[in-house]
């Protein structure tokens, strides 16, 4: 009778018992690897069966098991119907999905089946993840094969083993917010859940690339790159071509690392001018191909240089957000986004406030716009908890080994609107270090406070950054409008200042006195003032509003606000722009003339 307990089915006792039933699911972690946009790749989108899954019971009765029959034959009373379950596009936010998903908090089991030959005898097999919100475990063939945590990063594991002509695929998706997870709890945009990125398999070689980058040489001689490949064979030659620029460079390989520099006068990236070009890096039988822009972006003084002159950042902030798709938003959402901020005359957007999708760069380096990439280190997270660092550092690093070689990412930010206390400030200058060693060719900045007693900024994580991001709401929250003036008399910042957040709700046509809250004329009248003071501080060389457009926000209670956030210069569908629209593209077409 015990034994038969212990068996996966018949094991009803056992499970119901056993709390700590996530335990042994959270030993093996997946990360993301570089195996990323340039390589082919076989779709796992499209219909998924799900489940809803509130009282974990995948997770703790091992429906991924498929245990159908005990010993004797006879069928064991099941839980679930794999094949039967409803259906659910991938990628999509469940949210959206139907009615009663909007706010589910919990659980969602995924589960599709598909085919696979293998090609090569030797192949490797992996299976990718764009994004699952918030974690994610993943079984293939009735085996736990990990599970990944933090919902805007991609993540890669190895199923060559598993596989056989037919087979299932089972991911458990959670996205209850918790005070230990980074964003913690408490955020101001919308818990969307699911599988909301692409799913995908892919084959490479047994011994394959696993890591590169290719950027100018800091001294500015050429193109430098390097080189980490994975597999059997550690030590022989890789060939990086530009066919545009004639150019085939060896890149010697020991050990499974290898690194190189050339001599090549690549043309340089900007938004005005968004060069690239194609390169592929071969190793063995492995090959990438790609896109790549060249640039340099550097700091000096309180000045930001890209290609060795001075520029402003002119930009907006914007969620990965959308009326129709919420966080699984399509290219045409993202070029549609990038093309409203050029018309604001906008050079750069602030992708706030955790990784946006891979896609967003790839068109960002096409269409010309900078970007500041950031990772959800949010508000009041657990900074003294070491789990927590190692999460926030782990995002950081996926969201670098995804976008290292994006020339429109020109700044790194560690988090937003965090309290200068000592354990933030350990925490985040760590992060910043890591930013840097991960990638020196990129700035490292945060979104952080002034000092509101004082009115000055002085936020000590200063000494560890390259760009001083300031997120202020005189107008709105501090409705003192003279301490804005009094805040930059009193600071004397030795970096460049962006104002990576300001700005003040308007609920799109609805009008009145300038000084009606949530009125377009209130807004209006709170960005025209913000334009007056910021264009005469010499220090402060870049401008993100908040934000381009409405967006979801549970903790916008207001009859007026409806569970939107609405301080977009754009309505939600993007259909209006508000007068603020106006006043911002104006300034920009003048600021630094
Ligand atoms: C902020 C936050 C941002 C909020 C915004 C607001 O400072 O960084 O996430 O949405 O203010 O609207 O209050």
């Amino acid at each position: 009778m015990k034994e038969k307990m212990e068996k996966p089915a018949g094991n009803f006792l056992e499970n119901i018992h056993k709390e700590d039933y996530l335990a042994p699911y959270q030993t093996k972690k997946l990360k993301g690897l570089m195996l990323s946009g340039s390589r082919d790749k076989e779709s796992l989108n499209g219909v998924w069966h799900f489940g809803i899954d509130q009282y974990d019971n995948c997770l703790r009765a091992k429906f991924f098991e498929e245990n159908y029959y005990d010993d004797m034959g006879r069928a064991y009373p099941l839980d679930y119907s794999f094949d039967t379950w409803e259906t659910i596009q991938v990628p999509s936010c469940w949210n959206l999905a139907s009615e009663y998903l909007f706010l589910y908090e919990g659980s969602l089991v995924y589960t599709r089946k598909f085919r696979y030959q293998r090609h090569d005898k030797n192949e490797r097999v992996f299976l990718r993840f764009g994004g699952a919100a918030y974690v994610a475990y993943v079984f293939v063939n009735q085996k736990f094969v990990g599970f990944h945590e933090g919902a805007s990063t991609p993540f890669e594991v190895e199923v060559t083993e598993l596989l056989r002509d037919e087979n299932r695929i089972v991911v458990v998706v959670n996205n209850t917010r918790k005070r230990t997870n980074v964003p913690c709890e408490n955020t101001d945009w919308f818990n969307y859940g699911g599988l909301y990125r692409d799913v995908e398999i892919l084959r490479v070689p047994e011994t394959f690339i696993k890591d590169f980058s290719v950027t100018l040489n800091p001294d500015g001689n050429g193109i430098r790159a390097t080189v980490k490949v994975d597999g059997v064979i550690g030590n022989g030659t890789a060939m990086l071509k530009i066919s545009e620029l004639d150019f085939a460079g060896e890149i010697n390989i020991t050990d499974g690392k290898g690194e190189a520099s050339f001599l090549v006068k690549p043309k340089l990236w900007s938004p005005e001018n968004p060069k690239l070009y194609d390169y592929s890096l071969e190793y063995l039988e492995d090959k990438v191909s790609d896109r790549i822009g060249f640039r340099e972006i550097k700091v000096v003084g309180t000045d930001i240089y890209l290609n060795g002159e001075p520029i402003l950042l002119k930009g907006i902030c914007a969620h990965e957000d959308s009326v129709f798709n919420g966080k699984a938003v399509t290219e045409a959402e993202i070029r549609e986004n990038y093309r409203l901020a050029k018309e604001m005359n906008c050079n750069y957007m602030r992708l706030a406030h955790y990784p946006h999708s891979e896609q967003a760069a790839i068109i960002a380096d096409e269409m010309g716009i900078m970007l500041w990439e950031e990772i959800p280190v949010y508000w009041a997270i657990e900074f003294e908890n070491e789990a927590v660092y190692d999460n926030a550092e782990n995002q950081l690093t996926e969201l670098i080994t995804r976008d290292k070689n994006r020339a429109s990412v020109i700044i790194w930010s560690v988090g937003n609107e965090n309290v200068d206390t000592d354990v933030r400030l350990h925490f985040m200058s760590r992060l910043a270090k890591k930013a840097k060693a991960l990638d020196p060719a990129r700035l490292v900045s945060a979104a952080c406070l002034y000092d509101g007693e004082a009115l000055v900024i002085n936020d000590r994580l200063s000494e560890f950054i390259d760009i001083i991001g300031i997120n202020e709401y005189f107008g709105w929250y501090q409705p003192d409008f003279s301490q804005l003036i009094r805040l930059f008399e009193n600071s004397k910042p030795t970096k460049p200042v962006v104002i990576c957040e300001t700005g003040a709700d308007a609920r799109s046509y609805h009008r009145g006195p300038k000084d009606d809250l949530m009125t377009e004329d209130n807004q209006l009248y709170v960005y025209q003032r913000q334009i007056e003071v910021l264009s005469q501080i010499p220090y402060v060389k870049g401008i993100s509003p908040w934000i381009l457009f409405d967006f979801r926000c549970p903790r916008r209670l207001h009859s007026l606000q409806n569970y939107l956030n609405l301080k977009g210069l754009l309505s939600a569908d993007k259909s209006h722009k508000k007068l603020a629209f106006y006043a911002m593209k104006e300034f920009f077409a003048r600021w630094g003339e």
